[in-house]
């Protein structure tokens, strides 16, 4: 039956399904589409269904292409969207794009809406078809959770009735559709063809590799690619603390420490947000059983998850020099979005960053040009304040003039988490700085 497929594949007459149309699943349908086959999206929000049919994209940041692509393939009605589930009986190919939070508290997944998408779908669920996962999972997941439930809510056998792969995604806010085709993607299979009829599917819209493998080895591949990221932050992210202790800068040191062989030492910052990097290396950990203790990877999560809080502590330091409290402070905070040029604000350090300040007293307003809401007209926002504290490099910010800003505010004081400034401009214009890894 696979060859079957493998024939729809190749000639393009495979329906495809994609559950879960957010920044993951929206550009890959789109893609899909333009491909050159018949696409179907299903999301429950009808309101974002709506807009989606009328080629209005709901992802707001700056996403080069998105919008265009999407007015075209519904245009010529080879997107639509809908919240129906009795569309996948048409479907050969079902993709599954949802999230896949942890729990604040356990840490652990709670796959709420993976295990709702997989009971849905497999009420609906054809013989011959292919489901193909993409979102993030732990470890032993696909195994554990995905094949029991699909066969128990289909009656479906994998393997024989039904086919299973995880392809997870490489996506990253603000270059979604360029990442999809150029990013190398890892295919598990729960069998060697498997792999091989979802390689012949993406080979669609992926120019990179496509290396074909078993799922186990695609789940850890995915969430070992993004701890590895936030460990490495996390160093950065100590060093900068280092550097503040002994009085030193760590963007000169990292820029020097860069051009030694074999380096690549991240960006410090204010703090790790988004969907993916703050939760993966628990999704990591919760694949293990027992004889497995982490301690790196927590330890890592842990400074990364300290350094919202030490943005506070700078601003504190940063008013005592003018002789204030935060206690009474005005306090603009620019950059409500986890990371630069995006209107994604999931998980963003900027939230803890906000409720710390008004615990301590403090009158916060927030400037953020991508996120509805806070993107208001910036001088309007930070006017009066006793201190602007910076949390995302987005364009506007780097091309502001700092004398226009000093005129704006009640006292020139600047806490920078992302080094858009850097302390020698700031000084020069006459502000009180701060910044992380630069005191
Ligand atoms: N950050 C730093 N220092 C750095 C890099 C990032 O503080 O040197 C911060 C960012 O400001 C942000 C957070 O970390 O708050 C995450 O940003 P990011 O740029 O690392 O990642 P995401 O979440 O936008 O995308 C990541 C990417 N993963 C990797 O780069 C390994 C992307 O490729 C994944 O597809 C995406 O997660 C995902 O969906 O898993």
């Amino acid at each position: 039956m696979e060859s079957e497929l493998m024939k729809a594949i190749r000639d393009r007459t495979a329906g495809i399904v994609v559950i879960g149309l957010g920044y993951v699943g929206l550009p890959v349908a789109c893609m899909f589409a333009k491909a050159g086959f018949h696409v179907v999206g299903i999301r429950r929000d009808s309101e974002k269904i709506a807009q989606i049919n009328q080629g209005i994209c709901p992802i707001e940041g700056k996403e080069p292409g998105l919008q265009e692509l999407l007015v075209e393939v519904i245009r010529q009605g080879s997107l639509k969207a809908t919240t129906d589930y009795t569309v996948c009986r048409e479907a050969q190919i079902a993709l599954i794009a949802v999230e896949t939070p942890v729990d604040k508290t356990t840490k652990r997944p709670g796959y709420e809406a993976l295990r709702a998408t997989l009971q849905d779908l497999g009420q609906n669920l054809q013989p011959g078809t292919l489901v193909i996962i993409e979102s993030t999972i732990a470890p032993q997941t696909m195994e554990t959770v995905v094949k029991p439930l699909l066969e128990e809510a289909s009656g479906l056998k994998v393997n024989r009735d039904f086919y299973l792969a995880n392809c997870p995604e490489r996506v990253m806010p603000g270059k979604l559709l360029h990442n999809i085709e150029n990013c190398s993607r890892v295919v598990g299979g729960m069998s060697p063809e498997t792999a091989q009829v979802a390689v012949e599917l993406y080979r669609y819209i992926v120019r990179a590799d496509l290396d074909a493998t078993d799922c186990l080895t695609a789940e850890l591949v995915k969430a070992v690619e993004n701890t590895y990221r936030d460990v490495q932050i996390a160093f950065a992210n100590e060093v900068a603390l280092l550097c503040e202790n002994v009085g030193a800068d760590v963007w000169e040191v990292r820029q020097l420490v860069n051009k030694s062989p074999h380096r690549d030492m991240h960006l410090p910052g204010p703090g790790v947000g988004g969907h993916c990097i703050p939760k993966d290396p628990w999704l990591l950990i919760h694949g293990t059983g027992d004889g497995f203790e982490a301690r790196l990877i927590p330890t890592a999560r842990a400074i990364n998850d300290g350094m919202p809080l030490h943005m506070v502590e700078l601003v504190e330091g940063a008013l005592r020099e003018v002789g204030k409290k935060v206690r009474g402070a005005r306090i603009a905070v620019l950059g409500y979005a986890y990371k630069e040029n995006t209107d994604d604000a999931r998980s963003s350090p900027t939230i803890p960053v906000i409720e710390r300040l008004k615990d301590l007293g403090a009158e916060v307003a927030v400037h953020d040009p991508y996120v509805r809401g806070y993107n208001e007209d910036l001088e309007k926002v930070t006017v009066g304040s006793d201190c602007v504290v910076v949390m995302a490099a987005h364009d506007q910010y780097r091309e502001l003039s700092l004398e226009n800003l000093k005129t704006w505010l009640r006292v020139p004081v600047l806490v920078d988490g992302r080094n858009v400034f850097g302390m020698s401009k700031a000084r020069e214009a006459g502000f009180i700085y701060r910044g992380v890894g630069n005191v």
